[in-house]
């Protein structure tokens, strides 16, 4: 029977790249986000394989609770759930960080991620098969200047993702943690509200990690022998590495 990946945040970057790589290995798939146009492009686009896409916030529980209810019967035993959707909003430090800037990144990055696990781990438990995949940080383990909110977040993915094992032992559902760096999607251009120029510098003069980079980790992940759990992957492009602690003399 083909295999069923649900996928949130599709519109985009990491996602979109994961739909297409999974679509190339003849998944079924179930694409998310809030863009409807980008979703049906990409429905188009990958017609080799059957492609249910569902539009909503993922930050808004009952949207969530309603997509989850209305998933047609023939994805609905899901093989793979890629909590992939999230945002970093903003850089100023914690004295001038805008209060809703901080609240989405919490409602996105840990509810939305929390909505989407909860409701469907369920079936998956039922079945005592599956794989929950979550796009952490490096930002979740190393602190940086108006990193405040959004590693945070990411922290609270690495943490939660660990716990979920625990909760899943036993059942052969399988958990892990993909924590990229610097990789070149629309992050940046989200981060600094449509700034473009001030995003694409952050990706300028050196080769960053790719979406496709991302998806193959995914992929790679995902395809390890059924007793094989990848508990986390934290990935950087060759040009980043750690700075020293700072110390204010
Ligand atoms: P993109 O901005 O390219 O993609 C983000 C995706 O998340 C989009 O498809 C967007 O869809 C979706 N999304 C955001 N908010 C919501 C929401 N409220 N409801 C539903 N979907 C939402 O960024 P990336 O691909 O880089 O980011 C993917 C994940 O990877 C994020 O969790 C990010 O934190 C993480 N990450 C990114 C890194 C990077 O350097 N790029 C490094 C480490 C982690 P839409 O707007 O259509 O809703
Ligand atoms: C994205 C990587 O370093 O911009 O999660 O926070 S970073």
């Amino acid at each position: 029977m083909q295999k069923t990946i649900l996928i949130t945040g599709a519109t985009s970057g990491f996602g979109k790249a994961t739909a297409k790589l999974f679509a190339a290995h003849n998944w079924q798939l179930i694409l998310c986000g809030r863009r409807q146009d980008r979703l049906e492009t990409i429905q188009k686009e990958l017609e080799n394989v059957p492609v249910h896409i569902a539009q909503f916030d993922i930050s808004v529980r009952d949207e969530v609770e309603d997509f989850v209810s209305n998933i047609p019967q023939q994805f609905s035993q899901i093989d793979i759930l890629v909590n992939n959707a999230g945002l970093a909003l903003g850089l100023e430090g914690s004295d001038k960080a805008d209060l809703d800037h901080w609240q989405t990144m919490i409602n996105t990055n840990i509810s939305g991620l929390l909505y989407m696990t909860r409701l469907i781990l369920p079936q998956m438990m039922k079945n005592r098969t599956g794989h929950i995949i979550n796009i952490g940080s490096v930002a979740g383990s190393y602190p940086y200047p108006g990193g405040n909110t959004y590693g945070a977040s990411k922290a609270f993915v690495a943490q939660f993702s660990r716990n979920l094992r625990c909760d899943v032992a036993g059942t052969g559902i399988r958990v892990t943690n993909i924590e990229p760096g610097l990789a070149e999607t629309e992050f940046s251009a989200v981060r600094f509200s449509g700034d473009e120029k001030r995003a694409s510098s952050v990706y300028a003069g050196h080769e960053n990690l790719s979406a496709t980079d991302i998806a193959e980790t995914i992929f790679w992940s995902a395809s390890r022998p059924a007793h094989v759990n990848i508990n986390s992957i934290e990935i950087m492009p060759v040009c980043q590495s750690w700075a020293a602690l700072a110390i204010d003399k």
